[in-house]
């Protein structure tokens, strides 16, 4: 399977895991003149990262991707098996992508300090931790987020949170994670493959914030 990422994206982090806690085979491959690229395109019609591909088959869209993953590599499972509990893992996917993430990628444009806007750091900072106070209440973590193996749902918020957290730091600004999220984050990211999926997205972010 080629696996079309980068290491800066969380997005490609976000399947990176799958592909790693799965323990799949996969050759990651990043666009060779960048995701906007007419050859990329060709390829991948989204023109997003991340992608896979099994010969000619394509498939982007993060979550679409895990899915997938999920139903073509069920082992180990990565879906609770109880009704409820399964689409309560799809709606925290639904809300990390829906409603936490753009609030962090919308910090982007405030790293550099000469664009900085201190109301909009503020502003964007408080809706993320309202939203992580919302995520902190639908969960008792077992140890991860529903599950007492990783599922889907943790695989956002393991790279969404500490995302947050350098984009925040290097704002000049500290978040604060509910002790719920604090604990959860700190027993997943201690997972080996956890890690090993996280290595190159987390210094390829550090390399962009100190740049
Ligand atoms: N909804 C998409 C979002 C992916 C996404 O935004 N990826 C970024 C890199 S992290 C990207 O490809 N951006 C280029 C663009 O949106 O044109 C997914 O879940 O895969």
């Amino acid at each position: 399977m080629i696996f079309h990422a980068s290491a800066i994206s969380s997005y490609s982090a976000k399947v990176r895991l799958v592909l790693c806690v799965k323990g799949l085979d996969f050759e990651e491959r990043t666009p060779v003149n960048g995701y906007r690229s007419p050859e990329y395109r060709a390829l991948v019609p989204m023109g997003t990262l991340p992608a896979i591909q099994d010969g000619d088959w394509v498939l982007s869209e993060s979550e679409a991707i895990n899915e997938y993953l999920e139903e073509r590599y069920p082992t180990p499972p990565m879906l609770p098996h109880d009704l409820r509990l399964r689409a309560q893992a799809r709606f925290l996917c639904r809300f990390h992508d829906l409603y936490l993430e753009p609030k962090v990628r919308a910090l982007f444009g405030q790293v550099k300090p000469a664009q900085r806007n201190l109301q909009t750091v503020l502003g964007l900072r408080e809706d993320i931790e309202s939203r992580l106070g919302q995520l902190a209440s639908w969960v008792q973590p077992q140890p991860f987020l529903l599950t007492p193996t990783i599922s889907l749902a943790d695989c956002g918020p393991l790279v969404t949170i500490p995302l947050a957290t350098m984009v925040l730091s290097a704002c000049g600004q500290s978040l604060t994670l509910p002790p719920v999220l604090e604990n959860w984050l700190h027993i997943a990211s201690g997972h080996p493959d956890v890690a090993r999926a996280l290595t190159p997205w987390r210094s390829a972010t550090q390399d962009w914030l100190t740049s």
